[in-house]
């Protein structure tokens, strides 16, 4: 039996699916992601607006603490907007690059090719900024913040969903964490509940486009079963 509820509650649809289809099914989206790669190399040629758009939407199906959804995704593709971000994020990652970085970090950071130049900035069509809400304005509470929860965890799951809808829609992505990002608020003008929380460059890769040889762990290594 399930508990009187204050909420209003409403019926799930959900059909059960046999185990074969199941298994197809998720056979099938374990090959789709297993295609998925991060991309650093864009062709600036324009991707449909639209598609971003129902992508942010699917990522805004993502489940989050008392379905606050504590997110704002801005989609940047004017120009002279990207060409702001892309200066302000090499000059932070210069700093990263020639100090701020352990020697280790850098040594792992090799097979990525990565450096402080950030020309994705500017040749992907469009930047996602992802920005997390740490709280939401709100007349009646005291000091006028109404508390969000589990902002971090919800947000980075619907950074996932996004990255994943954007795979689905046939688009490459970088995940990419400049480091410190508030100088995006400021392009931005972004209110002081948000923080950003990824900054995510989409487009098509270039024709040669290359990528680091990596491999993914395998099912074993990240798995441990417990029955
Ligand atoms: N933020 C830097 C450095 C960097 C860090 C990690 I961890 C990466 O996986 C990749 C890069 C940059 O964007 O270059």
């Amino acid at each position: 039996m399930m508990s009187k509820s204050e909420s209003s509650q409403v019926p799930l649809e959900f059909i059960r699916l046999s185990e074969d289809e199941m298994l197809e099914r998720a056979n099938s989206a374990l090959e789709r992601m297993q295609t998925r790669r991060s991309v650093r190399h864009f062709d600036p040629a324009p991707v449909p607006l639209e598609v971003l758009r129902r992508c942010i939407a699917a990522a805004g199906t993502a489940p989050s603490g008392a379905h606050k959804q504590p997110w704002t995704f801005c989609l940047v593709t004017n120009p002279e907007v990207k060409r702001c971000i892309r200066v302000a994020a090499e000059k932070e990652e210069y700093e990263n690059y020639h100090g701020r970085m352990s020697e280790r970090w850098l040594e792992d950071l090799k097979a990525f090719d990565t450096n402080h130049l950030k020309p994705h900035l500017e040749d992907a069509p469009a930047l996602i900024v992802v920005f997390r809400q740490a709280w939401t304005p709100s007349e009646g509470e005291a000091g006028g913040k109404r508390q969000n929860y589990y902002v971090q965890e919800s947000v980075g799951i619907a950074c996932g969903m996004f990255i994943s809808a954007l795979h689905e829609s046939g688009l490459v992505s970088l995940t990419h964490t400049p480091s410190p990002m508030d100088f995006l608020s400021e392009i931005l003008h972004r209110p002081s509940n948000e923080r950003a929380y990824l900054l995510i460059p989409v487009g098509y890769p270039v024709s040669d486009c290359s990528i680091p040889d990596i491999n993914r762990k395998p099912l074993e290594e990240i798995m441990v079963e417990f029955h």
